[in-house]
């Protein structure tokens, strides 16, 4: 078997790879040309497979069409999982047509492009639980009303849409996967829950003395990525192509989070924590609570790693990295320029 992902460079490409490696895939990604390394995350993958054909990349871009069908063609993948996206909610507003080019035109060239194939090529598509913006208690499920209350998110539905619109009109195995919050050690460092465990660790050394955050009151569902990857391999070996939500069922807010990673090392939040405006949205989600009923009765999926779980987790892997930066800061060889971050 063979899988095609976007998106690879990323928390979710580099868990979904292991993954599909460890059951037998040639997996093959997009990467960007970037300025400065930007494959980090799956520098362990690359020079693991280095002498096989396990592990392969191609230069791409989801705003580069013909690059994008060139790689279906010479690939011939059984399964693309698109995952590239400019998935920060808060640069959404920042760069709004940017972020609604990757998230929408995308999807629709993959999509095209699989058509024009006549290969029986599996598609998943990354929707989100931001699509439903959040603006009740209501436990969300895959009815429930899409509200997308950012750029980020009204690119998404436009995704969610065409990928099920492609479903029905084309007869492909097009589904798409509406993925709540998931977190993990390899989570970008400027959403909020990597922010806070990375503050943990460097404060815990005594590099960092204070963490500056936005809305604390925002509650989200939050899981462990690596749960979540199995989900959406499952979502592509399903009989039928079909929507389906991943969440754990249990929301929590920023202030628990945060409450809980400090106490993890033993301090009190309140005594680190600050707010300030310019980490708030023009328009926020306020609270995301989703019900994988669907899923656990049609694919057997369930998240396996409990919240308090996964803050730990993510605090003791963050304390590591803070233990070694700490010595190079010591040393004069590395500037904390962490403590006051201009965006996010
Ligand atoms: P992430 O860590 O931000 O990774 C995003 C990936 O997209 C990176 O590999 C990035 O490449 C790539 N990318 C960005 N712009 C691109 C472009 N123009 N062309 C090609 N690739 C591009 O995101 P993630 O957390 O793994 O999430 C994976 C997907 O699931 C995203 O679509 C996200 O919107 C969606 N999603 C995430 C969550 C979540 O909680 N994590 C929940 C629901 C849905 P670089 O490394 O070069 O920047
Ligand atoms: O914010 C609040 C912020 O940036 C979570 C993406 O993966 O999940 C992610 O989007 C909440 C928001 O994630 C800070 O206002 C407070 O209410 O970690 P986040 P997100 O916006 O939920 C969804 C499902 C995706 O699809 C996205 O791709 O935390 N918050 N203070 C803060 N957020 C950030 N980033 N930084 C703060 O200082």
């Amino acid at each position: 078997m063979k899988a095609f992902i976007t998106g690879i460079t990323g928390q979710d490409g580099y868990y979904l790879s292991e993954l599909l490696i460890s059951k037998g895939y040639e997996v093959h990604g997009a990467i960007r040309r970037s300025s400065s390394i930007n494959t980090q995350r799956i520098d362990e993958l690359i020079s693991k497979y280095e002498d096989s054909n396990k592990f392969n990349l191609h230069y791409s871009d989801l705003l580069d069409p013909s690059s994008l069908s060139n790689l279906i063609n010479v690939i011939e993948p059984d399964e693309v999982y698109n995952l590239g996206a400019q998935s920060h909610v808060a640069v959404s507003f920042k760069n709004p047509l940017y972020t609604t080019q990757t998230s929408a035109l995308g999807p629709i060239t993959l999509l095209e492009a699989i058509k024009n194939s006549k290969k029986n090529i599996k598609y998943y598509q990354a929707s989100s639980s931001e699509m439903f913006g959040g603006v009740n208690k209501d436990s969300l499920n895959e009815e429930s009303k899409f509200i997308p209350k950012s750029p980020y998110a009204a690119g998404k539905v436009f995704a969610h849409d065409i990928t099920k619109i492609y479903r029905e009109s084309y007869g492909l195995f097009a589904t798409n996967g509406i993925l709540f919050n998931h977190e993990s050690p390899y989570r970008g460092e400027t959403f909020v829950t990597r922010k806070i465990t990375k503050a943990v660790g460097r404060i815990y050394y005594k590099i960092q003395s204070k963490l500056t955050l936005g809305n604390l009151d925002a509650s989200r569902d939050w899981g462990f990525a690596g749960d979540y990857v199995k989900g959406m391999y499952k979502m592509l070996q399903h009989n039928e192509p079909d929507d389906w939500v991943l969440a754990t069922g249990e929301t929590h807010s920023v202030k628990e989070f945060a409450q809980l990673a400090f106490k993890e090392v033993g301090l009190n939040w309140e005594d680190y924590v600050e707010t300030s405006s310019k980490y708030e949205r023009p328009n926020e989600v306020e609270h995301l609570l989703g019900d994988p009923a669907k899923a656990n009765k049609e694919l057997g999926w369930k998240p396996e790693t409990s919240f308090e779980s996964l803050v730990k987790m993510m605090v003791e892997n963050d304390l590591k990295s803070a233990e070694k930066e700490k010595v190079l800061v010591n040393e004069n060889l590395l500037n904390p320029t962490w403590e006051n971050p201009s965006i996010n």
